[in-house]
């Protein structure tokens, strides 16, 4: 099989290439080693940066997330017994909106398939190979039988656990790794949303974060130890883990009700350098991951291929290399704000266990962040996100 840019992985960022290639008439087979199902059931990231809003509406994928997605003005910080609210559009003029990362998924799919799009599913590719001359393959196996798809191009979306990272040449490729001492542990929740905005609770036993997927659907989160087995966490010890973190600042009532997908999230930064070599180009958590904190993972994703999209559009439209060579400089860029935002979010929100001394200080930076107009809005800034070059600016 032949094809201009065979991409790996339908998680966002792959779909998305996908989709604004074929907007310009480009060709891309997907290859993706789990089922749809589980591609469109696999419970990660729910909060969209205003720019991934737009880009998804500019590309004709908006529809249902118009209808569904929940748009919030402002977050909450609770601290030493405080909620403290960032009113996020009245310092930058922008929103985030509520809409899980599985149901953009489905909505791609849904539009790739529509249009003739190729996703071959329960397809595992092998073995990236050529991309340093002229002939760039990649080998997967499907339903048992191994395959070659030639293209012109491979877009490594394979997730941080994906082939292509590890295919870069020992000798080009550099790799920046933070790991942290705990780990989260998410869960969904049937119950009507314990506030009508995302929750960040700092507290000495551990951050908590509440946040929502609908009117019916919340999502939490618990610091947990590192290493921690979800098993260890029965549903009375979750509810008495959020009371006692989240239900102490004034007024607020964690609304409970039956939980679910119930698993452990750790937390790691790690950024990939360079992001292209030859005729790969890596894109989202196959070349960064971020803690969650930030709620960036996704955004970040969704970032990289607006870029990858137009240096593909410069290439098949006027021949252009320019942009392809420019690509990891453009994108690391936006990853290093990315990657401090999140390193710093997650170091001010988890009290350091045996620590009185962090703990205090990072009260007082709770405090200067909610109290001082500048340190809101740097805040706001950042979770709100930096504005998307246009994919489609001419080239
Ligand atoms: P994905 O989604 O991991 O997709 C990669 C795909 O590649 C497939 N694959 C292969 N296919 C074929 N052959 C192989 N050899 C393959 N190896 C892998 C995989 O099956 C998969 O389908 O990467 P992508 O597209 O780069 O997207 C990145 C996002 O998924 C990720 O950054 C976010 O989920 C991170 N994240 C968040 N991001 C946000 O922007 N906002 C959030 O609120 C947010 N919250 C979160 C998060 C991630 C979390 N977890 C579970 C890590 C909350 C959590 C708890
Ligand atoms: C989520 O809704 O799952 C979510 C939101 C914000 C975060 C992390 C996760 O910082």
């Amino acid at each position: 099989m032949r094809t201009q840019v065979g991409i790996i992985g339908a998680g966002p960022a792959g779909l998305l290439l996908s989709h604004l290639l074929h907007l310009e008439g480009i060709d891309s087979v997907i290859l993706e080693s789990r089922s749809r199902q589980y591609c469109e059931q696999r419970i990660r990231a729910g909060l969209l940066e205003q720019g991934s809003v737009d880009l998804l509406n500019d590309t004709g994928l908006g529809d249902r997330m118009n209808r569904e997605a929940l748009v919030h003005d402002g977050i909450e910080l609770c601290f030493d017994g405080k909620r403290r609210r960032i009113d996020i559009h009245e310092l930058t003029g922008r929103q985030v909106s509520i809409y899980g990362q599985q149901e953009i998924v489905k909505d791609i799919i849904a539009a790739r398939l529509a249009a003739g799009g190729k996703i071959i599913f329960e397809a595992q590719a092998k073995e990236v190979g050529g991309f340093e001359g002229d002939k760039p393959f990649i080998r997967y196996v499907h339903e048992g039988i191994e395959h070659r798809l030639d293209c012109d191009y491979i877009a490594g979306c394979d997730g941080f656990h994906g082939i292509s990272r590890e295919a870069i040449p020992a000798d080009i490729f550099k790799g920046y790794d933070r790991q942290y001492p705990f780990a989260w542990l998410g869960m969904l929740v049937q119950a009507k949303p314990t506030a009508d905005e995302l929750i960040y609770c700092h507290h000495p036993e551990g951050f908590a974060l509440f946040t929502m997927r609908s009117s019916t659907v919340s999502r939490l989160y618990l610091q947990v130890e590192v290493d921690e087995d979800a098993k260890n966490w029965s549903e009375d010890r979750i509810w008495d883990a959020f009371h006692r973190r989240l239900g102490q600042h004034d007024g607020l009532e964690v609304s409970m009700g039956p939980l679910s997908q119930i698993a452990v999230t750790p937390m790691r930064s790690f950024v990939t350098e360079p992001m292209r070599v030859g005729r790969m180009f890596l894109a989202g958590d196959s070349a960064h991951i971020v803690p969650p904190t930030g709620a960036k993972g996704m955004n970040l994703a969704i970032a990289d291929v607006s870029v990858l999209a137009r240096a593909f559009i410069a290439y098949y439209k006027k021949n252009r290399t320019d942009l392809f060579d420019a690509y990891s400089a453009t994108c690391l860029q936006r990853v290093w704000r990315a990657q401090h935002f999140s390193w710093w979010m997650t170091s001010m929100m988890h009290p350091v266990a045996g620590s009185a001394f962090d703990n205090e200080r990072q009260i007082a930076e709770l405090e200067a962040v909610t109290s001082s107009r500048a340190g809101s809005t740097f805040l706001a800034e950042n979770y709100s996100g930096l504005p998307l070059a246009s994919w489609r600016e001419p080239v």
